[in-house]
């Protein structure tokens, strides 16, 4: 489908010529783009100005070697990525992301999310995104350590406190953050807040670690309580996932007083008709590192079932995609409408695809996108920043009730902007259009030669 704004079609259809093999970066940009048409026409000065041509391209991007050796002495080599796509508003700032299926349309796509995602935090962030295509499953914490130090070596010329603090995303927590900042240090003989989700001892913050999750819930319970005055108590969830944002939006959830039905990784799903047990699901995916499939061992009322897909087939209220893009294609999202659900909130990136999306929101689901559901990850990212300039460290209640309060501001923003422009209740534009205003408010008043 054209995007209805020949400007905007214009810069779209430039950006796919050049970047023809980055699937998931022109599925991020159209989506966005095709919510900016009002805003382009009420304001000319964008055109006239360039700024969506500029708005498309990175204002960097880095692609390195990373050559590591396995507990044999055996060379690996692996491609190092950071895009630095645009610091208008503050210094880069987004996750690494360490996984066999990482690319340049893949970090492309995560960059350019986060510039929206980070300014709709109301904090002085712009959007950045790195990692890998090095593969942590089976790798000893040596291995894991040697890995992370090799792509510090490099990365380390790239960021700063001040100009790109990169944290955590699929495959990168507490322990690979540990390995990156230690190497950071050595290299440049100061302790500085040049990465997120650090170790509390030096600097880290309260609440990172449940950030994420418990931001989407936070979400998500005001998104029902003002659209339709409804709550998550007693609620069905369905949670895909079991990593850092799945675990904690479980926890979250259950304290919210729902039932969390589903747990998943790549191998499978587990379905407990007991409700998924907080405790067993920490031991096993946190603590342990064990696959889902164990969960069903260790809780006669669960099951295993080894098709990850499936998990959209279990009838439930509300659904969070907290596992990785494009999990949620047509044919799920119209599984999930059938068997009723009333709202879903993105925990994980671009989780849903553009058929799954335009399925919801025909059929009146209240739709929580990722840019805005799940920014409370880098909100508290954002805190820490704070925090750390601050020489300061914060309790758990402060950090949390601020995350509720950025969620909740968000949320108000989103909504709202959806009036504003004649969307009422389509969260994906509200929240598009409120992240890229100030953005585009920042890059005019700085000038065209960024
Ligand atoms: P983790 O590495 O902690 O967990 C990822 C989970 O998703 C694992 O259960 C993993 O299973 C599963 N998964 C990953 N890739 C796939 C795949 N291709 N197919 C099926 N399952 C998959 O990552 P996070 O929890 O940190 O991240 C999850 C999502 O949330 C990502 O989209 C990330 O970008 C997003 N996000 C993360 C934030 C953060 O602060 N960490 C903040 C905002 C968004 P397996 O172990 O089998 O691979
Ligand atoms: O996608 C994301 O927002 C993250 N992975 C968190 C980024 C951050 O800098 O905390």
């Amino acid at each position: 489908m054209k995007i209805n704004n020949e400007y905007l079609q214009k810069v779209y259809d430039d950006t796919c010529k050049k970047n023809a093999h980055e699937a998931e970066f022109l599925q991020a940009l159209k989506e966005v783009l095709e919510t900016l048409v009002p805003v382009v026409e009420e304001h000319p000065e964008y055109q006239a100005n360039g700024l969506i041509e500029r708005l498309v391209e990175p204002e960097r991007f880095i692609q390195f070697r990373v050559p590591w050796t396995d507990d044999q002495g055996g060379v690996h080599v692996n491609r190092g990525y950071r895009v630095q796509f645009n610091s208008a508003i503050g210094p880069y700032k987004g996750g690494l992301r360490l996984h066999p299926s990482v690319n340049s349309s893949i970090i492309k796509f995560l960059g350019f999310e986060q510039i929206f995602k980070n300014s709709l935090t109301g904090l002085p962030m712009g959007g950045g995104k790195g990692g890998s295509d090095f593969d942590p499953k089976g790798r000893s914490d040596r291995e894991i350590m040697r890995f992370c130090q090799s792509f510090m070596t490099e990365l380390c010329k790239h960021i700063g406190a001040w100009t790109d603090v990169p944290a955590g995303d699929i495959g990168v927590g507490g322990r690979e953050i540990g390995f990156m900042y230690g190497q950071y240090k050595r290299l440049r003989n100061e302790n500085t807040g040049v990465l997120t989700g650090k170790h509390l001892s030096v600097g880290g913050s309260l609440v990172r670690t449940e950030a994420t999750g418990y931001g989407l819930l936070y979400f998500v319970e005001e998104m029902m309580k003002v659209m339709k005055n409804e709550s998550l108590a007693g609620k069905k969830v369905v949670i895909s996932g079991s990593g850092n944002v799945a675990v904690y939006a479980t926890q979250k959830a259950q304290q919210l007083g729902a039932t969390v039905l589903t747990a998943s990784d790549s191998s499978g799903y587990v379905y407990d008709e007991a409700g998924i047990d907080f405790d067993t699901l920490y031991q096993v995916k946190e603590v342990e590192h064990l696959r889902i499939s164990e969960y069903a061992k260790r809780r006669p009322s669960a099951k295993f079932f080894d098709d990850f897909k499936g998990i959209w087939s279990v009838k439930c209220d509300v659904a969070l995609p907290c596992a990785t893009q494009n999990e949620i294609d047509g044919e799920a999202a119209q599984m999930l409408v059938n068997n009723g659900v009333m709202a879903v909130g993105e925990g994980a990136n671009m989780p849903t695809s553009p058929e799954g999306v335009a399925i919801f929101q025909k059929n009146g689901v209240m739709f929580a996108p990722a840019k805005a559901a799940n920014a409370g990850g880098v909100g508290v990212s954002g805190l820490e920043m704070s925090q750390n300039s601050g020489r300061t460290q914060w309790s758990f209640e402060d950090v949390d009730n601020k995350l509720k309060a950025i969620m909740h501001g968000i949320f108000h923003n989103a909504f709202e902007t959806s009036k504003k422009y004649s969307f009422e209740g389509d969260l994906v534009a509200g929240a598009n259009i409120a992240g890229f205003l100030k953005v585009a408010g920042a890059m005019l008043w700085e000038g065209i030669s960024y």
